[in-house]
């Protein structure tokens, strides 16, 4: 396995685990984690023993959004440049399920790396925020689209106008997240759920993930269009007959990926 100097990579039976390791900079995002963060997720997304990745911090954080130090002499031609657009460009093009194991803060760019992936796992002790107008700037890396469309208009409008932030019960009970855990045990529940994903039919996995993720950009008629190429294209794959076979014999599936 690569080491890196930023993040900690590890595979547990078909997953993929990448823990963000800046614990002194509450795990800011500085550009040499984000360059990290990308080749490793390039390299799971590749490994076909691989099904399914884990992003995750530690109890205290997940990550306290983009460095500080990187941006505060930065010109808008330098943040156009900045690693920040092809990571987050790169996230949205992971064929495999991303799941996000979120403790402790969750804020501005973390934030906003916790909504890019698909599922949200979280601790007790979670808080989820958009303080970017502290700084005297709005969320850049998909904040106001992606956390709008979870939580709504108005929460949304709270959050990033006026640094609200949400424990995880509230992000629960907004949508922003899919369930939340005692902080001893958040990150092996998100594991095993991976792991469980991870051994579903790959392809059906991967069409899956692509469609919903798709319907956020599309109308509902393309919507359904293209979730119907999908579906039709899955009749081509070994794992389609599998998966009707082994139903129809009343035993377990054997994937293949193809
Ligand atoms: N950057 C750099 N250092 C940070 C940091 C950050 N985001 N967050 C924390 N640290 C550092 C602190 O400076 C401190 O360092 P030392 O003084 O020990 O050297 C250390 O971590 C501990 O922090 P505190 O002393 O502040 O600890 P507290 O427990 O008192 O507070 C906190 C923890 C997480 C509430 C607080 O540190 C905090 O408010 N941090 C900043 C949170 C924040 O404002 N996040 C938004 C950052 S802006 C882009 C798209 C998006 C973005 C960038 C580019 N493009 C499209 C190009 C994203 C922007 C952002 O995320």
């Amino acid at each position: 396995m690569k080491e890196y100097k930023n993040i900690l990579t590890e595979i547990k039976g078909r997953v993929g685990i990448v823990t963000l390791n800046r614990p002194k900079s509450y795990n800011a995002l500085n550009y040499q984690l984000l360059s990290e963060l990308m080749d490793s997720l390039t390299s799971f997304d590749k490994d076909k023993s691989i099904g399914a990745m884990v992003i995750t911090g530690n109890e205290k954080t997940f990550a306290a959004g983009a460095d500080i130090i990187d941006m505060v002499d930065a010109s808008p031609d330098d943040m156009k440049k900045s690693p920040f657009i092809p990571a987050f460009d790169l996230i949205r093009r992971i064929k495999k399920p991303i799941i996000a194991a979120v403790s402790g803060y969750c804020l501005g760019g973390g934030c906003e790396l916790a909504m890019s992936c698909d599922l949200i796992i979280s601790s007790e002790s979670a808080v989820f925020g958009q303080p970017e107008i502290n700084l005297g700037i709005i969320p850049g890396a998909g904040g106001t689209q992606r956390l709008t469309r979870a939580v709504g208009k108005v929460i949304a409008m709270e959050m990033i106008l006026n640094n609200r932030t949400l424990s995880a019960e509230e992000a629960y009970s907004f949508n922003l997240i899919n369930k939340i855990y005692p902080v001893e045990d958040y990150l092996k529940h998100t594991i095993s759920l991976a792991q469980e994903i991870a051994e579903r039919a790959p392809l059906a996995v991967q069409a899956a993930k692509e469609i919903i993720n798709q319907s956020f950009d599309v109308s509902l008629t393309e919507g359904l269009q293209n979730e119907r190429e999908s579906f039709f294209n899955l009749f081509s794959s070994q794992d389609q007959k599998e998966g009707m076979n082994a139903f129809l014999d009343k035993r377990d599936p054997s994937w293949k990926g193809d």
